[in-house]
C-alpha cells in the first residue's frame, strides 16, 4: 500500500527497511510482545533471531517492531533485540497504550494490535506472528476480548498466525471476526487450526491452498478499498501437534490457576503462556517456537507473491 502521509517523527524506520520499502521489496513485520512477554529468556531472543534469518532466507526483509525509549522502532538490530528480550519492565503495548508509552519515553513490546497499526503506518502489509489475541473463555462475564480483533477491522495488514489458541473461545473469536468483516482463511485445510493443533473442530470460514492466491486476495481486498486485515491461519508443523484431550486438560488447569491468582486484563495472556510452558515441561514452548518459524517462511513467501503482483501492475 502506498503511503500518502508523512511518517510521524515518533517512528524510526531502520535504513534497511526504508530501502526495502522504497524499492518495493517484500517486507515482513514481526511483533515484540511475543519476545518480551510470550517466551522466556534466552529462547525469546534466539527465536526472534532465527525468525528474522528465515525471513531473509526467503528473500524478504524482516521488520521487528517495538518501542525503545519512547520512540517507535521499525526494524531492530541484534543489540536492540537482545535488550528487549532481557529487560524487566518492558511495557506490553497494545493500541491504547501506544501514546502513553511514547509520552513517558518507556520501552515497550508491541502486541498484534499495536504492531499491525505501526506496520501499516510504515507501509508494511504483511505481519508474521504465532498466536493472536481473541475472545477469552468466559468473556460473557469478563468482557475480555483482545483489541487485536478490533484493530483487524481497521488496519490493512495480512496476519500470518497458527490460528487461535484454545485458551481462547475459538468459536466466539470467529464470530467476532465475522461481525468485524475480517476474512479468515486457513492454508491447505478445511478446519481452522488452534495454534497447538492443526485441528480445532471449527470449520475454517475460508480456505486457500496457493500462496499466490492469498496474495491476490489481499491485493483485491485493498484495491477495492475494503479496509481491515486478513487473518491467515497456517497449521503448525505436524510433529508438534498436541492431541485435543491433552491440551484441553492443561488449559483448564492453567485457566483455574489464573482465576485463583486473580489474574485479569493484559496480564492474562502472558500468564497463560508462561504456565502452559511450565505445565507441559516446555513442550508448548517448543511448539510455539516451531510454529512461529513455520509462519515466518510461509508469510515471507506470501509477501513476496504480493510484491510481485504489485510490480506487475
Ligand atoms: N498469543 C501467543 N503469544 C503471544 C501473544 C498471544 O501465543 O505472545 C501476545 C500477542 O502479542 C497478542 C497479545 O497480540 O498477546 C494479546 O494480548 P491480549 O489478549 O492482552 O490482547
Ligand atoms: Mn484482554
Amino acid at each position: 500500500m502506498k503511503r500518502t502521509t508523512a511518517i510521524p517523527t515518533t517512528i524510526n524506520i531502520s535504513e534497511e527497511v526504508q530501502e526495502a520499502l522504497s524499492s518495493g521489496k517484500a517486507v515482513v513485520a514481526l511483533e515484540s510482545t511475543i519476545i518480551a512477554h510470550g517466551m522466556p529468556y534466552p529462547k525469546n531472543v534466539q527465536t526472534a533471531e532465527a525468525v528474522e534469518l528465515l525471513v531473509r532466507k526467503e528473500g524478504a526483509i524482516p521488520a521487528t517492531i517495538a518501542v525503545l525509549n519512547g520512540k517507535i522502532q521499525v526494524g531492530l538490530n541484534s543489540s536492540q533485540l537482545e535488550s528487549l528480550a532481557k529487560k524487566e519492565n518492558v511495557w506490553k503495548v497494545s493500541i491504547r497504550d501506544l501514546p502513553y508509552v511514547l509520552a513517558r519515553k518507556y520501552d515497550g513490546a508491541t502486541t498484534v494490535a499495536a504492531t499491525m497499526r505501526i506496520a501499516s503506518i510504515a507501509g508494511i502489509n504483511f505481519f508474521v506472528t504465532g498466536g493472536i489475541g481473541g475472545v477469552h473463555r468466559d468473556a460473557q462475564k469478563t468482557m475480555d476480548i483482545s483489541a487485536d480483533l478490533t484493530e483487524m477491522s481497521r488496519t490493512n495488514v495480512a496476519i500470518i498466525s497458527a490460528g487461535v489458541k484454545s485458551i481462547l473461545d475459538i468459536g466466539l473469536t470467529l464470530e467476532v471476526l465475522e461481525t468485524l468483516g475480517v476474512p479468515v482463511l486457513s492454508i491447505g485445510q478445511d478446519e481452522f487450526p488452534s495454534f497447538y493443533s492443526a485441528k480445532s473442530s471449527f470449520q475454517s470460514p475460508l480456505r486457500l491452498d496457493s500462496l499466490k492466491d492469498i496474495a491476490i486476495m489481499a491485493k483485491t481486498k485493498w484495491d477495492l478499498g475494503i479496509e481491515g486485515a486478513i487473518l491467515i491461519a497456517n497449521p503448525l508443523p505436524p510433529e508438534y501437534d498436541f492431541p485435543h484431550h491433552e491440551i484441553e486438560k492443561y488449559i483448564q488447569k492453567v485457566i483455574s490457576l489464573a482465576e485463583e491468582n486473580g489474574v485479569t486484563g493484559k496480564k492474562m495472556t502472558p500468564f497463560i503462556l508462561k504456565n502452559m510452558a511450565e505445565i507441559t515441561a516446555g513442550k508448548s514452548l517448543e511448539a510455539n517456537i516451531a510454529l512461529v518459524k513455520n509462519n515466518a517462511m510461509v508469510g515471507s513467501r506470501i509477501a513476496l507473491e504480493y510484491a510481485k503482483l504489485k510490480s506487475e501492475n
